[in-house]
C-alpha cells in the first residue's frame, strides 16, 4: 500500500509563555492525520537553526505568520504525494527546499512541524505508537527524568544565576516510581521554600523560583528537600545542573558574570548599612568568575553535594575551556553541551575528536527535522557519548518529545518541574508508554558506570 502524503497545513498557535508558535497537520490518504508543535528556547545557543519570527507589531515582533505560509505554500507544494513512511525522505526534502545550513530560509520551526506531524502522521497510519514507529524494535528503554525543580537565569526573576537545578531518581525501579519521587521531592521543596518565608512563585519550567544567594544555598535546600521526603541524597537521588553559562558569558572581558549573586549581596550590604553612602560599588565589585574558576567552582560543588551532571558548564565558544574541564571532571561526572553542540552533528563532531564533553543535549528544533536529531543522538551513542532528549523553556501540550527518548533508548529526558502543563503532559505521556510496553519496558541508571 502507498502512503501518500495528501496534505499539509500549519496554523499559529500560542506556546506557554504565551508567545506564538506554529502547530503543522500532515494527512496521509485523505485519511490520517498527524499533528506537532513547536517549541521554543530562550536561552538560545547563537549556532541553532533558525526560528523565523515575523518582526512585525503583533505579538511584540514575534509572530509566526511567515513560517505559517512557508509551510502551507513551498513545503506542501513539496511533499504533497511523497511517500509517508519515509522519513528520511521527508526530512531531506525539507532541508533541501530551504537550502541553507541553518534552515534560515523557511525557518526551523516551519520545517519542524512538518517534520514531526508526518511521523505522527505515519505512526497513525500504520496502528503503531509514535515511539515504535520512530524506534522500532529495539524500542524499549524508559528515559530517568533530570527533572527541574528550582529555576533561575533566563527562565525566572529571581537571584539564582544557574538556570536549573534538578534531580534524578536513578534507583528507581520504574519511571512511574521515580515520577513519584521526583513529585514527592519537589512538594516538600515548597513546603520548606514556605516555612523559610521563600517564594514558591514558578519559572518557566515549572521549578520554584526564590531568592537565593547562590549555588551553595540552593543545593543545600534541594539536599534537604530530598531527605524532607524521605530519600537519601547520592545513593537514591543524583543532582543535576544547567549552568546554561553562555548567558553569563561576557565577550568583553571574557568572563562569567554572577548577577543575581551579586545583586543579593549588594542588597544585604545596604540592608546591614555597611554600604549606604550611594557609592558605585554595585558596578565595580561585579561577582565574575574566569575559566578556571568556573572549573573551581564545579570541582567543590561536585565534591560537596550529590551532583551527577552539569550542561553547558562554560560558554558556547569556550573550546579550549570545555577541553579543560572535560579533563578534570570528565570522568567524574557527565558533562552536556547543550548550546555548545545545538543537536548538530557537525559539531558534535568536532566536540568527540576534541575530546570535549561526554553527552548532548538534544533539541528537535535545534536542527529542524526528526532525523538530524535522530542522527546527533546515533553519533553520540556510536561514540560513547550520552544524549538527554530534551523540551524547551517555551513549550505546547506536545508531547513528541516524550516518544523521542522511547525510541532512541536515550535513558534520560529533561521537561521540567511536575507542575504546569506543557511540563507534566510529557510525564504522563511516558507513563503511557510505560504501561503499554508493560513487562518489556526497562528503568535504570544511565550512570552505572560514572
Ligand atoms: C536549556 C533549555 C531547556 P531554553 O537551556 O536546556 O531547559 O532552555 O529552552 O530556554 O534554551
Ligand atoms: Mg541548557
Amino acid at each position: 500500500m502507498f502512503y501518500a502524503i495528501t496534505d499539509v497545513h500549519a496554523r499559529e498557535i500560542l506556546d506557554s509563555r504565551g508567545n506564538p508558535t506554529v502547530e503543522a497537520v500532515v494527512t496521509i490518504n485523505h485519511t490520517y492525520e498527524g499533528r506537532a508543535a513547536v517549541p521554543s528556547g530562550a536561552s538560545t545557543g547563537k549556532f541553532e537553526a533558525v526560528e523565523l519570527r515575523d518582526q512585525e507589531l503583533r505579538y511584540m515582533g514575534l509572530g509566526t505568520k511567515k513560517a505559517v505560509n512557508n509551510v502551507n505554500t513551498k513545503i506542501r507544494d513539496v511533499l504533497l504525494g511523497t511517500e509517508a513512511i519515509n522519513q528520511k525522505l521527508i526530512d531531506k526534502l525539507l532541508v533541501d527546499t530551504d537550502g541553507t545550513d541553518n534552515k534560515g530560509n523557511l525557518g526551523a520551526n516551519a520545517t519542524l512541524s512538518v517534520s514531526m506531524a508526518a511521523a505522527r502522521a505515519a505512526a497513525n497510519a500504520l496502528d503503531i505508537p509514535l515511539y515504535r514507529y520512530l524506534g522500532g524494535v529495539k524500542t524499549n528503554r524508559l528515559p530517568v527524568p533530570m527533572m527541574n525543580i528550582l529555576n533561575g537565569g533566563r527562565h525566572a526573576t529571581n537571584t539564582v544565576d544557574f538556570q536549573e537545578f534538578m534531580i534524578m531518581p536513578v534507583k528507581a525501579t520504574s519511571f512511574a516510581e521515580g515520577l513519584r519521587i521526583c513529585a514527592e521531592i519537589y512538594h516538600n521543596l515548597k513546603k520548606l521554600c514556605h516555612e523559610r518565608g521563600l517564594s514558591t512563585g514558578i519559572g518557566d519550567e515549572g521549578g520554584f523560583a526564590p531568592d537565593l544567594p547562590d549555588a551553595f544555598a540552593v543545593l543545600d535546600l534541594i539536599v534537604e528537600a530530598i531527605k524532607a521526603a524521605g530519600y537519601a541524597p547520592d545513593t537514591e537521588i543524583k543532582i543535576a545542573l544547567d549552568v546554561a553559562a553562555s548567558e553569563l558569558y561576557n565577550e568583553e572581558d571574557g568572563k562569567y558574570h554572577f548577577q543575581g549573586e551579586t545583586e543579593l549581596r549588594d542588597k544585604k550590604r545596604r540592608e546591614a548599612s555597611i554600604c549606604d553612602t550611594g557609592c558605585d560599588c554595585e558596578e565595580e565589585k561585579q561577582i565574575t568568575r574566569n575559566t578556571e574558576e568556573m572549573i573551581a567552582y564545579y570541582e567543590e560543588l561536585i565534591e560537596r553535594y550529590p551532583i551527577i551532571s552539569i550542561e553547558d558548564g562554560l560558554a558556547e565558544d569556550d573550546w579550549n575551556g570545555w577541553k579543560e574541564l572535560t579533563k578534570r571532571l570528565g570522568d567524574k561526572i557527565q558533562l552536556v553541551g547543550d548550546d555548545l553542540f545545538v543537536t548538530n552533528t557537525k559539531r558534535l563532531d568536532a566536540g568527540i575528536k576534541l575530546k570535549v564533553a561526554n553527552a548532548i543535549l538534544v533539541k528537535v528544533n535545534q536542527i529542524g527535522t526528526v532525523s538530524e536529531a535522530m542522527e546527533a543522538v546515533e553519533m553520540a551513542q556510536h561514540n560513547g557519548y550520552k544524549a538527554v532528549i530534551s523540551h524547551r523553556s517555551g513549550e505546547t501540550e506536545d508531547t513528541f518529545i516524550a516518544d523521542l527518548a522511547v525510541a532512541t533508548n536515550a535513558g534520560q529526558i529533561k521537561t521540567g518541574a511536575p507542575c504546569r502543563s506543557d511540563r507534566v503532559a510529557k510525564y504522563n505521556q511516558l507513563l503511557r508508554i510505560e504501561e503499554e510496553l508493560g513487562k518489556v519496558s526497562c528503568y535504570m541508571d544511565p550512570f552505572h558506570k560514572l
